[in-house]
């Protein structure tokens, strides 16, 4: 199995705790998604990373897909259900999952279209400043929510998709905006992001730009 990654993508990232998580702990392959490599163009048209290629030769393509392919084939009890426990909670974790999705979102176009544009021309237009106001409002969501996806001992608890999206969406915002102004203060979320760093999923997984 290859993990076709780079070491800032959320995205990856994402689909890389998730896959620790259940057991498979896929060194990655670096890739740059911006400069045509065949490995990651013959199994994603696309090219974008996560891509992963399975022992078989299927490619595994977009990471919530990647999750969904975990769930299926390495299902609750055995493997932790990174939806849940019981399927009371799979709504609650769907939406702040879905919350902290959003933001990465907004944060990796803000990216994306910096790379065509300069980064003032598109920050400063209306799309520009509704993902920026994405960004704060999801962070600021999230901050509010971050005391329910606090566990006693993440040492020793799998997290949900929810925990995982918000995790990788604090930790990117930090590598991407430092001492940006307009980056609110999140002092819950940053303290969700230290303490799941407890687990080697999230510990190997910390973006960083080479
Ligand atoms: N929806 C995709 C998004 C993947 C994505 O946009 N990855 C970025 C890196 S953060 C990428 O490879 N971008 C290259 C491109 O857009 O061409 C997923 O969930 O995996």
């Amino acid at each position: 199995m290859q993990l076709l990654a780079n070491t800032t993508s959320p995205f990856a990232r994402v689909a890389r705790v998730a896959l620790i998580e259940k057991g498979l702990d896929v060194e990655p392959t670096l890739v740059d998604p911006w400069a045509g490599d065949k490995r990651l163009l013959d199994a994603n048209a696309a090219e974008r990373v996560p891509t992963l290629v399975l022992d078989d030769g299927t490619a595994l393509t977009e990471s919530l897909l990647i999750v969904q392919w975990l769930e299926a084939t390495r299902p609750a009890p055995k493997w932790p259900s990174l939806l849940g426990a019981d399927a009371g909670q799979v709504a609650g974790v769907l939406s702040r999952a879905g919350a902290a999705l959003g933001g990465i979102e907004a944060s990796v176009h803000t990216i994306i279209t910096r790379k065509v544009t300069a980064p003032t021309l598109f920050d400063e237009t209306p799309v520009g400043l509704k993902r920026r106001r994405t960004m704060v409002d999801v962070m600021l969501k999230l901050d509010a929510l971050a005391d329910s996806m606090q566990v006693a001992n993440p040492a020793s608890t799998a997290p949900t998709l929810d925990v995982i999206c918000a995790v990788v969406l604090y930790d990117y915002q930090m590598l991407r905006y430092p001492n940006q102004t307009w980056l609110p203060h999140t002092p819950k979320l940053a303290s969700l992001a230290q303490a799941w760093r407890v687990r080697p999923s999230f510990a190997k997984s910390v973006p960083v730009i080479l």
